[in-house]
């Protein structure tokens, strides 16, 4: 089911008018109300009135995560907080979160362009969507909650873990589409096969994956293991949360919410914006977004555009799988670390050096991560209740900022390999092609 085909299935050259609009529309709003971003416009020599065809875009300067991070926490706003309904955030690379606020319209499309997503899984007023994502500061949980609440479905917001439970309400609720993380929904799967439950005698027939990168194998996997069709979702804190793109029943590619988000793929080098079909950083403009607008936000994702037709009648760009990133950031059970956190955490220890190494892994499902750390010269791992004692510290530090938990090696000083040149921090064994 198409939920809005004047946006989803409008003629090209319609969207690229109502895209232009907007965008001069967004750009001028910013400059007004954001000083930092008029500031970077004035220095980049161009004004709003400058972009006069969407391709003018490549005029205007870029904002990163550490344009974000310094203006943390309400640099970037551009209304005031009375205006602002809600907040969501992720983790920054300085250790300071990204702190992002929504006005009630960026609320009301936020929920659009999940229900779009829910229309695309076959989601009705009539069905029950299971929200498994974590709810709180990180966005799934609460934008796939406002993509449910938009469609009028019956929502049960089971935030993740818990996955005997999960399985109960998937019973006796007949959960009919079911939205979390990927390799969450493998567990739920393994725990289905466990526990004897025939996967065809579940309701659900649909779910929304995303938050991070998953494999087509994980895909079979879980369609077999709760019997539904899966699609894959796309979306960042910065832009909005889940919703920015979405896989319709075709399966090649999702498509991007172009009323709402306005993408481009760059060079990550020179910056300069690629044809269409070419792999680079993809880069998001908001359109129409009142709490934090961003103009030509680096997502770091690497990826390419697809503009051939898709035979499911929706016209709208879409983007292919996100193959890496140009930036460090790791996504470790859903959640965003960068290893600058955990080397602000190590800092604070005077028993330990800046030598370490993040070995992150994927067990079962589950992804794990272990930080391997020397001990500062002179101290030797031979007091068994010292480094108990230190790890269970730096252990109980690195979850607090991480918000995962991290298991802790110590070593002995001297004994990890010296760099030399970029030091390799971390060791990531999972495969994910
Ligand atoms: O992960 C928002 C989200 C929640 C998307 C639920 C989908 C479902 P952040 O925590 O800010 O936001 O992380 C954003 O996660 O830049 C990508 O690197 C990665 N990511 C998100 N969705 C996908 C996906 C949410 N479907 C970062 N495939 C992004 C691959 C994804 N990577």
């Amino acid at each position: 089911m198409i939920w809005n085909k004047e946006m989803e299935c409008a003629d090209r050259e319609v969207m690229r008018d109502l895209q232009l609009k907007r965008l001069q529309e967004e750009v001028k709003y910013e400059y007004e109300n954001v000083p930092y971003y008029a500031e970077k416009m004035d220095k980049a020599g161009v004004k709003p009135e400058d972009i006069r065809t969407l391709e003018d875009i490549a005029l205007l300067p870029f904002i990163t995560k550490e344009d974000i991070a310094d203006n943390y926490p309400t640099g970037l706003f551009a209304q005031p907080m009375e205006n602002i309904i809600r907040i969501q955030s992720s983790s920054g690379t300085t250790g300071k979160p990204k702190i992002i606020g929504y006005t009630q319209r960026d609320m009301e499309d936020w929920g659009e362009a999940v229900a779009r997503g829910l229309a695309m899984c076959g989601a009705t007023a009539g069905d029950v969507v299971h929200v498994a994502y974590g709810y709180g500061l990180f966005t799934g949980g609460l934008g796939a909650h406002a993509g449910a609440e938009t469609i009028g479905a019956t929502v049960l917001p089971m935030s993740s873990g818990n996955t005997a439970r999960q399985i109960a309400f998937m019973q006796d609720m007949k959960s009919s589409i079911i939205c979390c993380t990927p390799s969450y929904a493998l567990t739920i799967a393994e725990a289905v096969e466990r526990e004897g439950v025939d996967p065809e005698k579940l309701s659900v027939k649909a779910g929304l994956f995303g938050a991070e990168p998953w494999t087509k194998s994980m895909r079979g996997k879980i369609e077999k293991g709760l019997g539904l069709k899966a699609h894959d979702i796309y979306g960042l804190t910065e832009i909005t949360g889940p919703g920015v793109s979405i896989s319709c029943d075709e399966n090649n590619g999702m498509h991007i919410n172009e009323d709402l988000f306005y993408p481009e793929i760059v060079d990550p080098e020179t910056l300069k914006p690629l044809p269409i079909g070419e792999t680079g950083e993809l880069v998001f403009t908001t359109l129409r977004k009142q709490g934090v607008p961003m103009i030509r936000y680096r997502t770091r994702d690497i990826c390419r555009l697809m503009d051939d037709k898709c035979p499911c009648g929706r016209t709208t760009v879409r983007m292919d799988r996100v193959l890496g990133r140009t930036d460090d950031m790791l996504i470790v059970k859903g959640v965003n670390v960068f290893p600058s956190q955990v080397e602000i955490v190590i800092g604070k220890f005077r028993e330990l050096t800046l030598n370490y190494k993040l070995i992150v892994d994927r067990v079962g499902n589950s992804d794990t991560i272990e930080l391997m750390v020397e001990f500062a010269e002179g101290l030797i791992i031979d007091d068994i209740d010292f480094v108990e004692h230190m790890r269970k510290k730096v252990e109980h530090a690195l979850r607090e900022t991480l918000q995962i938990g991290c298991k802790v090696r110590f070593l002995n000083a001297g004994t990890l390999p010296r760099s030399e040149g970029k030091a390799v921090r971390v060791e990531d064994r999972r495969r994910f092609e």
